[in-house]
């Protein structure tokens, strides 16, 4: 595959977690609408109902979609906006992490459970105690479960410190170290945080955590684990700069060392991805606002081939976006 394409055309679709389950590729992305509301920096304009579960044999193949999984009005304690979930596999169950904000507007990590790969999903009664803000990604190896989270601006991870809420929002000023995606092991039920969650730590080259000023490299949101050749890939946006970076460790907590761009801007506002290994080769998911005419609320879901250098690094993929 050399070029990009497009996967769902007929709808909008984006902000994909893709894993392969009993040998397929299973795409779960944010559903996005033309809701009317105005575009604004808390990003009440993203403002999803539900999501659809697709599925692909092959990567240039036919895209399967099985439907509506799980509707915002099946949640008991829904208020608004349902973003970025992801989807992991544990002993016959497949369980949904999604954020969404409650009856007060504060975002919080839902859960939905599903005997199938494609849901239907049943939502848990409560959100998962203690969690905030937004994009879970999980990531399992060994019989561990990590979930990765968080995102600035209307993501609401400036309302924290140290898991708790704060009275007010405050940011690091810009020399300081920037706000960190967090991560945290889940447990056993796979139904909560098996402790408290915990800075990922993004150090430049020379081992200092990237200041809050460094928007080209900082954390935004879209927290991504993917792992290659023993090293563990933590990627994610810069949101307001639009790019795809990563960085690498040794193992799921980190520290991780920022490597470069993944992905250049692309056209649109928000970028967002998963990487997947499948049928022996590496993917790109990602979305972007060309079909839509550059409207940045109404994306279109992409799929790349992503490959690695020698050394581990990833070579950089042109987004089409300004640079
Ligand atoms: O889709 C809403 C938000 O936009 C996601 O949660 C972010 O990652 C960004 O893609």
């Amino acid at each position: 595959m050399n070029k990009a394409r497009y996967l769902i055309p007929d709808d909008y679709m984006a902000d994909p977690a893709v894993h392969v389950f009993d040998g397929k590729l299973y795409i779960y992305p944010s559903h996005d609408r033309e809701s009317g509301i105005p575009e604004n920096d808390n990003g009440d304009h993203f403002d999803m109902n539900d999501y659809h579960v697709f599925s692909m044999d092959d990567i240039e193949g036919e895209v399967t979609d099985h439907g509506v999984a799980l509707r915002v009005t099946d949640i008991p304690w829904a208020g608004r906006q349902l973003w970025d979930c992801d989807v992991t596999y544990k002993d016959g169950k497949y369980y949904m992490y999604f954020p969404l904000k409650d009856k007060n507007d504060i975002f919080r990590i839902g859960i939905a459970i599903s005997s199938k790969p494609e849901g239907p999903f049943i939502p848990e009664k409560h959100p998962v105690p203690g969690s905030y803000s937004i994009d879970p990604a999980v990531f399992g190896e060994n019989g561990k479960y990590y979930m990765y989270f968080g995102g600035i601006w209307g993501g609401q991870l400036q309302r924290y410190r140290n898991n708790k809420a704060l009275e007010s929002a405050f940011f690091p000023s810009a020399q300081e170290p920037s706000l960190c995606p967090k991560v945290v092991r889940l447990s056993d039920d796979m139904l909560g945080f098996a402790e408290e969650a915990r800075d990922l730590l993004i150090l430049g080259k020379e081992g200092r955590p990237l200041t809050q000023g460094d928007t080209e490299r900082r954390f935004f949101e879209a927290s991504w684990m993917h792992k290659y050749k023993g090293t563990y890939y933590f990627s994610y946006s810069t949101g307001d700069t639009h790019r795809l970076c990563y960085a690498t460790g040794d193992n799921p907590y980190g520290p991780f060392t920022y490597q470069g761009v993944l992905l250049t801007p692309v056209v649109g506002w928000t970028t967002h991805h998963a990487i997947v290994e499948y049928k022996g080769k590496w993917y790109l998911f990602h979305h972007d606002c060309v079909p839509s005419g550059g409207k940045t609320w109404l994306r279109s879901l992409k799929v790349v081939e992503m490959e690695y250098n020698g050394d581990g690094t990833i070579k950089t993929i042109d987004g089409g976006g300004e640079q």
